[in-house]
């Protein structure tokens, strides 16, 4: 809209065109005050009826909430005023008028559940503090990106549509492609492969994935972001260290860049940065002291896979983010190199927060032969990955990476309770639109 001031930006002495949503009408009598909001903040309109033109009195006032409107007129200053200026309208344009029954309450005085927020998206975002989490999850994003390019990591897109799964066939979305057999992506994992395996070596992607989660939690999206990383030449302990990375410079550009976002979500005195380094558990000490916690009913043993509640003991007792190396063999996929000396032992290492697991990942098979063997020993035809598995063939590099939950990190960061509140039109098994 040409030549329209952003609330925020109104200074006294001005004379402006603002625009935005109608967000409150006060009416005090002989005094009126509308107040206007933008992406910005708010601004005070005063209507003093005795003085000004009564069409321009019945228009400013007579609008619903959440009507957009258009407001030229003088800016001043006003220390009564919410931000210290309002205007005085000259005209008042009602661009757009709301229907006066809401489905949703902007003002957030009436709350409303989960469910009615996510049908009502384009309302619930005139809050801020749901405002606050889409600008601080681009925030993120952004740091994330540069962090990676500091690293010297090129960024990738890779498809979407799919012929096999790698994360476990139970969760692939099926689809038809052309008449033939075809699948939503469950991870970028081999491409990132294939591109880290060329001299392109150090590779990051940040996009969806599509998993058929039977489960409903507050932690399953069936369409989530992934924030993929592959590195040739690195082990395991490198990727883990780029990994803590990426999360810390997260941390660090939400407490660095994201002040009023925070305060919007009442964030602003707890905030912090997590402190030291991640400490390393192995898999084998991660049982040991889970079972000494004494949560769960059943011991664990060399070779279980960790419980939710066994997750959630190990996170108090720890109580900080941590990762769990060296998982058995059999837990971890096919991609995932044993270690050398111990082929029960896998490379595969986790980073944890204390709610729940963030990042999987590890060094990976790279050698053709025993790779095959990999796939066999999961039951998995190797003929239907030769795409993948012949460049293996051609000079392949040791190389290993992980998947970063994009919206798990959000999660975590802001102690949101549930994943669906760090997407903006999220897909679980009810939820197909908006
Ligand atoms: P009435 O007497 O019929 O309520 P009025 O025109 O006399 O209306 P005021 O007495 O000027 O209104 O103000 C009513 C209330 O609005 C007061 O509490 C005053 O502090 C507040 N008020 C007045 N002007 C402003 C302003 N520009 N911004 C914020 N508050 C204001
Ligand atoms: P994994 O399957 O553990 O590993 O996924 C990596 C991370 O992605 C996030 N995540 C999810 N977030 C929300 N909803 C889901 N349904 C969901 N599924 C996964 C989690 C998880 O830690 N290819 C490997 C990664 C690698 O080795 O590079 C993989 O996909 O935060």
């Amino acid at each position: 809209m040409q030549d329209r001031t952003y609330t925020a930006a109104a200074e006294p002495g001005d004379d402006a065109t603002v625009a935005g949503w109608v967000h409150e009408i006060r009416d005090l009598g002989g005094i009126a005050f509308l107040i206007l909001r933008d992406a910005t903040g708010k601004i005070q309109v005063k209507f003093e009826k005795d003085d000004m033109d009564e069409d321009l009195v019945e228009t400013g006032l007579g609008v619903s909430r959440e009507s957009v409107v258009s407001v030229t007129g003088s800016v001043e200053e006003e220390p009564r005023a919410p931000t210290g200026v309002e205007v005085t309208p000259e005209t008042v344009e009602v661009i757009s008028e709301a229907e006066p029954e809401l489905p949703l309450d902007p003002s957030g005085k009436v709350d409303a559940d989960l469910s009615t927020r996510l049908d009502n998206r384009t309302l619930d975002l005139r809050k801020d503090e749901v405002q606050a989490i889409f600008e601080i999850r681009a925030e993120i994003l952004r740091a994330v990106r540069d962090q990676f390019r500091e690293f010297r990591c090129t960024e990738i897109n890779t498809p979407k549509i799919v012929a096999t799964g790698t994360e476990g066939g139970t969760e692939l979305f099926p689809i038809t492609y052309f008449g033939e057999e075809a699948f939503m992506n469950q991870s970028p994992q081999l491409f990132k492969q294939l591109i880290a395996g060329s001299n392109v070596e150090r590779v990051f992607e940040i996009g969806p994935i599509f998993r058929a989660e039977e489960h409903n939690t507050p932690r399953h999206l069936n369409e989530a972001t992934s924030i993929d990383f592959e590195g040739a030449f690195c082990n395991a302990d490198d990727a883990m260290d780029v990994a803590e990375g990426v999360v810390r410079a997260a941390y660090e550009a939400v407490n660095e860049n994201c002040s009023d976002e925070l305060e919007a979500l009442g964030l602003a005195e707890e905030f912090e940065v997590p402190e030291g380094e991640f400490p390393r558990l192995s898999y084998e000490e991660a049982i040991e002291r889970i079972n000494a916690t004494g949560e769960l009913d059943e011991q664990l043993v060399w070779g279980d896979d960790l419980p939710t509640e066994g997750e959630k003991a190990l996170g108090e007792d720890v109580g900080s983010h941590y990762f769990i190396t060296d998982w058995p063999s059999e837990i971890k996929p096919f991609y995932i190199k044993d270690h050398d000396d111990d082929e029960q032992l896998s490379t595969g290492f986790d980073l944890m927060h204390p709610r729940m697991e963030l990042v999987s990942g590890g060094q990976r098979e790279h050698r053709h032969q025993a790779l095959i063997e990999g796939f066999e020993q999961q039951g998995l035809d190797p003929d239907q990955f030769e795409y993948y598995t012949k460049m293996f063939k051609y000079g392949m590099p040791p190389h290993a990476g992980f998947g970063l939950g994009g919206e798990r990190l959000i999660m975590t960061i802001l102690g949101l309770d549930n994943i669906r509140e760090a997407v903006l039109f999220p897909r679980d098994r009810q939820r197909l639109s908006p």
